[in-house]
């Protein structure tokens, strides 16, 4: 059965109706980052750039670093997002878009997000690196998706009760980084821990200026969760949604964070362009290495 004009949606020129891409636009490993000015940050060290695009959100770069071909793609803010990012660029390689059909050999694609995120413990300092082990998830989107062979119950049921998670709110999913992608990211550089990625930046985040939260204990709660040696390290909007639909359709993730806030000392980067430009050069040669 071919898949209806309806569900996947291709522009006239036979791209993807919000990446704007066709299959040879992209690299099999692809740079992910939430804002799109961040795209020209990372291409600017290319070698030689192939291909760009954008519509909304979503910029598209293709070129080669250190004669490895790699894509760089904004997602924009949020879960929301990635839902689009990651399941229009698995069509892209894992769908003929002629005849509709997946394919029977499936591409599995490799996928950096290098991010900014705010750290949660008073030991990871801004300007540091933080490697996701884990994403949790707590906004809710990939409830939509069939989740058991990916989520981790012991963890989530352990974080459910230390943090009397309201029943109202999506149940927390926990999902694991790509660990061979991990090891290649990591270095004396890098901390490691559970990002956990929240469905908006205030509210959702434990962030109070005028309105007050279902629980304003949380953040303080998830800062002293510890499961078996692991614990939250910090907070942003699209790790938990990267890893769990990269593992649903068999791409390998891993996402590397920049630490911009502290929120246990209510920090911030003096110079968090710095930090990002720091960690687009440390990230970029991890992956050629
Ligand atoms: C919020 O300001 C945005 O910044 C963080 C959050 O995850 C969210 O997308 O990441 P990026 O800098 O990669 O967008």
């Amino acid at each position: 059965m071919s898949i209806k004009q309806s569900e996947l949606i291709l522009n006239p020129d036979g791209s993807v109706y919000h990446l704007n891409l066709r299959p040879e636009h992209i690299a099999n490993t692809i740079i992910f980052v939430g804002d799109q000015d961040r795209v020209d940050k990372i291409s600017k060290h290319f070698d030689s750039i192939e291909f760009t695009t954008q519509k909304r959100e979503f910029k598209t770069t293709t070129g080669t670093y250190k004669n490895k071909r790699l894509s760089v793609i904004s997602t924009g803010i949020g879960p929301d997002n990635i839902d689009i990012v990651l399941n229009e660029l698995d069509a892209l390689v894992n769908i003929d878009l002629e005849t509709r059909k997946p394919k029977e050999n499936l591409t599995s694609l490799t996928i950096v997000r290098i991010g900014t995120s705010g750290s949660l413990q008073a030991d990871i300092p801004v300007d540091s690196f933080v490697i996701g082990s884990h994403g949790l998830d707590l906004n809710g989107m990939l409830h939509s998706y069939q989740i058991e062979t990916i989520s981790n119950p012991a963890i989530e049921d352990a974080f459910v009760k230390h943090t009397n998670w309201s029943a109202k709110k999506s149940y927390p999913i926990v999902i694991e980084n790509n660990k061979e992608l991990a090891n290649k990211l990591k270095s004396e550089k890098t901390h490691l821990g559970i990002t956990a990625t929240a469905g908006g930046f205030y509210g959702p985040q434990g962030r109070i200026l005028r309105l007050a939260l279902q629980d304003h204990n949380l953040n303080h709660k998830i800062d002293s969760f510890n499961f078996n040696e692991h614990r939250i390290t910090n907070l942003e909007m699209e790790t938990s949604a990267i890893y769990g639909l990269s593992k649903l359709l068999g791409h390998k993730a891993c996402s590397i964070n920049a630490i911009i806030a502290n929120r246990a000392n209510g920090t911030f980067s003096k110079n968090p362009g710095k930090v990002i430009a720091n960690l687009i050069e440390y990230t970029l040669d991890k992956i050629v290495k």
